[in-house]
């Protein structure tokens, strides 16, 4: 059976605002998991708009496509133009999951949720020749899932081909995130056998891995035994946490023996009104400066993430976290305007209030305001926005940020990281033009190596510091070993500032 994979580009890859690098940093691992359900006699063919032209004049068997919000209208548009020629489409994913309605009249079938269980039942009925209109996920499991089919991704094609998700999900229930209506039905969080983990890490060739679990610490029995058995493995990682799992027990430290170099960090807001109105309890009370002098001491850099346009958010906001974040030596911030996603509970309650101003899905992309502020006009958010991002970004403020450190080689690099995120763009344009932004993996890898003296105010005790040694890699190309990349510093550390995207 001939059968096409497609993640549509969102809508913007055709606007001025496009950026090239912030698009070229993930495969498609989601099909590339489902890819795995298929049998090796199909012949498949897996394409990311967001990395190359998508081929629409091939005849399939069967055209699987992924839908998030903002690539949704495209998605739409692919599977009525197979449609037409009488192809068999099926939908899936977070979009779908939150609008079956929706989407159904696009598709001849549709998925809600995880598609682990319920992409090998269709792919069953479909040989059998009675495919149901709809399949929901009821059993959320991790456990015996065939390998991902990374042999379908353009490796070259991408900055991080090593993108792992280890767990699905997510302990916690903040109003305004995707998770509680993607994984209705069934179990929120739930983990791989770490064995199974560290076999996945394992198949992946160089040293840099990048986890794109929502919290890698939710499970600490999980997280621990997962960094006990990454410790000889001469990796280093990024990947996303809450505040509170930083604070508590010594799970930081062992994440940061394992490999971990940088963290994103769901911040949010510091006004604990928008903290109760948006659910978001783990970070109440919680002392910010002292989980970001934590991952300091440790050598982790920080990502912070911060939302505007919380109810209780007023015109100061963008100064007061653009300067905090400034303060406590924040490598990297990624703001957020507040986004009401369909299923989820702020959507409802936004819905209830008549406070839904657009439904037009492509404006649902953390920079447009769809809802009806507060104390706020949407103007002076959309502005606000663009300042705190453009401030946060400048050279006095990335020197000063920088600074707060108190190890030379720190300092430095911070510098250099946040100072390319503005400035290096055309480079990495460049870079992805000529179709070998693989071939930068290396100098990442190298980037992301450990600050070897501690660099923040506070010296925990817990604060170990780890000499990288004389390391030794598994070559990209050939799988042999050889002498790790020695520790260097460059302007093109901007890697890291992007690779903190959530
Ligand atoms: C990596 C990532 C990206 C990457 C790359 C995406 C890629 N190549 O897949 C990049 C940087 C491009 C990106 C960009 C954006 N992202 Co993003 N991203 C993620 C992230 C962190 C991980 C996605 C992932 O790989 N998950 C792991 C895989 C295994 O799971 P999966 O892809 O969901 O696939 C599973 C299921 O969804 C399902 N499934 C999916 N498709 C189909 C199809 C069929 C037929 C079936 C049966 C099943 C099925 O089965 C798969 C296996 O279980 C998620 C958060 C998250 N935890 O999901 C946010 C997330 C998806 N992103 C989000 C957003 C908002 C964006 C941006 C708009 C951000 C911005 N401000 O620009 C852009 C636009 C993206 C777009 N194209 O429209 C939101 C989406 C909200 C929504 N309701 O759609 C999320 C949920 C983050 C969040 N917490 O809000 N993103
Ligand atoms: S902690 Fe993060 S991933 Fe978990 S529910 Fe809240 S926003 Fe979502």
């Amino acid at each position: 059976m001939k059968v096409k994979m497609i993640l549509p580009a969102l809508t913007e890859a055709e606007s001025p605002f496009w950026r090239p690098i912030k698009y070229s940093l993930f495969p498609p691992l989601g099909l590339a998991t489902l890819a795995a359900y298929l049998s090796p006699d199909d012949e498949i063919d897996l394409q990311d708009q967001h990395v190359e032209k998508v081929n629409l004049n091939d005849t399939p068997d069967l055209v699987v496509i992924q839908v998030y919000i903002t690539n949704a209208y495209r998605a739409y548009s692919f599977a009525d133009h197979y449609r037409s020629r009488g192809i068999y489409v099926v939908l899936g994913g977070l979009h779908v999951t939150s609008l079956p309605e929706e989407a159904a009249p696009h598709a001849d079938t549709i998925f809600l949720g995880p598609g682990e269980e319920t992409f090998p039942a269709f792919l069953k009925d479909f040989k059998a020749k009675r495919p149901k209109k709809q399949y929901a996920s009821a059993v959320r499991s991790l456990v015996n899932i065939p390998p991902i089919r990374r042999d379908l991704i353009k490796r070259h094609l991408y900055l991080v081909p090593n993108s792992i998700v280890v767990t699905r999900g997510c302990p916690h229930h903040c109003d305004f995130c995707y998770k509680d209506a993607f994984f209705e039905g069934g179990k929120t969080f739930y983990t791989q056998v770490v064995d199974d983990a560290l076999a996945e890490i394992d198949r992946l060739p160089g040293r840099h891995l990048y986890f794109l679990d929502d919290h890698l610490l939710g499970n600490a029995k999980f997280a621990s035994a997962l960094f006990e058995g990454m410790k000889g493995m001469n990796r280093v990682f990024q990947s996303a946490a809450t505040v509170d799992s930083i604070l508590r027990g010594d799970l930081i430290e062992k994440a940061a023996d394992a490999g971990m170099r940088s963290l994103f960090v769901g911040f949010e807001t510091f006004s604990p009104q928008n903290l109760k109105q948006s659910n978001k309890k783990q970070n109440l009370q919680k002392d910010y400066r002292k989980a970001v002098d934590r991952l300091h001491a440790l050598g982790i850099m920080i990502n912070g993430s911060f939302v505007f346009g919380l109810d209780d958010d007023d015109r100061d906001v963008f100064k007061r976290t653009v300067e905090w974040g400034v303060q406590n030596g924040i490598t990297t911030s990624t703001y957020h305007i507040l986004t009401p996603y369909p299923g989820t509970a702020l959507y409802a309650n936004m819905k209830r209030e008549d406070r839904i101003a657009s439904d037009n899905w492509d404006l649902y992309d953390t920079r447009h305001v769809v809802y009806k502020t507060k104390k706020l006009s949407a103007e002076e958010l959309e502005e606000g926005y663009h300042w705190a991002y453009k401030e946060f970004y400048t050279w006095s403020n990335i020197a000063s940020a920088s600074l707060t450190h108190d190890s030379a080689k720190h300092m430095l690099k911070h510098f250099l990281y946040s100072g390319g995120w503005k400035k290096f763009e055309p480079v990495w344009n460049f870079v992805i033009k000529s179709k070998n932004l693989g071939a930068m993996l290396p100098l990442l890898e190298s980037i992301l190596s450990k600050v070897k003296k501690s660099g923040a105010r506070s010296q925990e005790p817990g604060a170990r510091i780890q000499e990288p040694g004389a390391i030794r890699e598994r070559t990209e190309a050939t799988g042999e070993m050889r002498e790790a990349t020695p520790e260097v510093a460059s302007p093109l550390a901007r890697a890291g500032e992007i690779l903190s995207f959530k």
